[in-house]
This record gives C-alpha cells, structure tokens and sequence, in this order.
C-alpha cells in the first residue's frame, strides 16, 4: 500500500473503472468517489419506514459490540427494530442506543430493493462477481450515533461501501499502523480512534488515521486490510461488497501464518478457486453462502 503523506482521503467524481483498477485497487489507495450512482432510485425511496412497511415481520439480527463481552447478538423483527430506532431519534437524552443491525444480506432476503440500485455499476467489480453480484452485499442499517469500532475486514478483501441513508464518519488507518493500535483477536483493536487513550495505548501516537465523512451518493473504496473505525452521524442505510482480486485472494491465504482463523481460511480458499482456477460462482457461492453470516 502507498504511504501518502496527506491525512486525507482522495475525492474522484465518477471516476472510470479502468482508473479505479489502475490508480486504486492495484495502489491499494483509498478513494470516495460520487456523482457514480445518483441516478438510483433509492435515494428517492429509502428510509427505515420504507424497510419497515415493505417487511415488518422480517426476522433480523442487531449487534451490541462491547469491549468487555465482545459481540453480542440480538434477534428481533424489522418493524420492532425501526420502533427502537425511531423511540432512540425521538427521544431527548438519547440514552437508549439500539443495537446495530449489521452484515445483514438484505437484497436475498428482500429482492424488490435490488431495483433501486439501477444501474449498479459492476465495472468496478472483478468479472467472476457480476453473476447475481447482489448476493454479496452485506447491509448497515442503524440509529445515529451507531459505532463499528476499530477493526479490518475479517478475509482480508477489497470494500466496495456504498452510503445511500444518511452520513457517516470514517477514521481509517494503513494496514502498516495496524502495530500501533494495540490488536485483539485476529482483525479488532484496542484503541478509540474518536478519544485515544495515550497513557494506555501510548504507541498510537505514531499511527496517521484519516478522518472523513462518507454522504448519501458516495462511495468508498477500502483496500484489504485497512484499519476502519465508523459512526454514524444520523440514521443510516449503507451495503457494502467484500471482494477479492487474484492477487489479494492469494495474499489472504498466506495470512493464515499471521494468525488468521481457520474458518477465514475456507472462505478465501473458495474465492481463490473461484478467481484464481476460474470455478463458476455458481458451484461457489453454495459453499461460500455461510460467510454471510459469518460473526467474527
Ligand atoms: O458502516 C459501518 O458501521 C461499518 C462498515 C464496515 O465495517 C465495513 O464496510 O466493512
Ligand atoms: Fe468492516
């Protein structure tokens, strides 16, 4: 990954696909770009009232991430969810924080919303994920205020994070100031990015963490292994694609000496024989399905 000397984030305006390809993915450069999706009718559309109305009785699962007790799981259905959402907006102490309903395959569970995101720039993807690509879209749904804290994506891939409700707040970092975060587990950090505690995590002081809001249109481009910290700054709906290229398929399987899980393991091993030996997504995905609810 380049080093850049700047701490902010580079802004294209419908950028190419051939310059996404080139001045990013292969520099492993992060990159907002906008104006690449206005056209959706989404924007237009979506809201949690939307969610709700279409499938009230959906059962979904919210996250309750905690320092002490790690990732907690709760289940509860669409309608009573956008219920907590609303009661925390509305209320004035905003003291109640909803769990977080993340990494939820939304377009599988409900397919009319696939419409709204026409016309879905695939260009930006590898070939072998167009078929049925809306399979590999993970979705955030959450009250203002939400927080995925500080981690890198578990399979070490590409992210593809589209913002269609909402703004959020990124503070991401280099994979190489990974060292001075103070890791957990295999992708999870110690430090708060928004407040660090430099008696206790004294080595941050050395890591360059870029600091940007993400708007409703925009997208944002993380490379594997980027450090990212996230909170919502009003309600919000965003999806992302985890995805690998030949190279980062590859570069993840030798993660496995670095601590990786073996579980992630399987999962690259799929996408690389995918990628790399060219088997159909159609054999594929049948395997790698579970990775969509996969909490790690
Ligand atoms: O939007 C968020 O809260 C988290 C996003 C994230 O971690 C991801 O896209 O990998
Ligand atoms: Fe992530």
């Amino acid at each position: 990954m380049i080093i850049s000397n700047t701490n902010e984030i580079e802004r294209r305006y419908k950028l190419t696909s051939q310059e996404f390809k080139s001045n990013y993915v292969n520099c492993g450069k992060p990159v907002v770009i906008s104006g690449a999706i206005k056209n959706w009718e989404s924007f237009d559309k979506w809201s949690l009232e939307y969610l709700q109305n279409l499938s009230p009785n959906l059962k979904i699962y919210a996250k309750k991430f905690s320092s002490k007790k790690g990732i907690e799981l709760c289940s509860l259905t669409m309608e009573k969810y956008v219920e907590l959402i609303k009661e925390y907006e509305e209320s004035n102490q905003k003291t109640n924080l909803p769990p977080y309903c993340h990494d939820l395959p939304l377009f599988s569970l409900i397919p009319s919303l696939i419409e709204d995101v026409q016309p879905f720039p695939l260009d930006y993807l590898p070939k072998w994920y167009r078929y049925k690509w809306w399979r590999y879209c993970q979705f955030f749904i959450g009250a203002s205020n939400s927080l995925t804290p500080l981690h890198f994506d578990c399979l070490l891939t590409n992210n593809i994070f589209f913002q269609l409700v909402g703004r959020k707040e990124f503070t991401i970092l280099i994979p190489e100031d990974g060292k001075y975060c103070y890791r957990k587990g295999w992708r999870w950090f110690l430090v708060n990015p928004e407040n660090p505690d430099f008696n206790k995590y004294p080595d941050y002081k050395n890591a360059r963490p870029i600091k940007f809001i993400v708007n409703p249109g925009d997208i944002l481009y993380m490379p594997p292994g980027t450090l990212h910290h996230v909170r919502s700054l009003d309600m919000s709906i965003s999806f992302n694609i985890d995805w690998h290229t030949h190279k980062s398929s590859l570069k993840a399987m030798a993660a496995i000496k670095k601590g990786m899980p073996v579980q992630n393991l399987y999962y690259n091993f799929l996408l690389t024989m995918g990628l790399v030996f060219k088997v159909p997504p159609q054999i594929i995905f049948k395997f790698y399905k579970s990775y969509l609810n996969y909490v790690s």
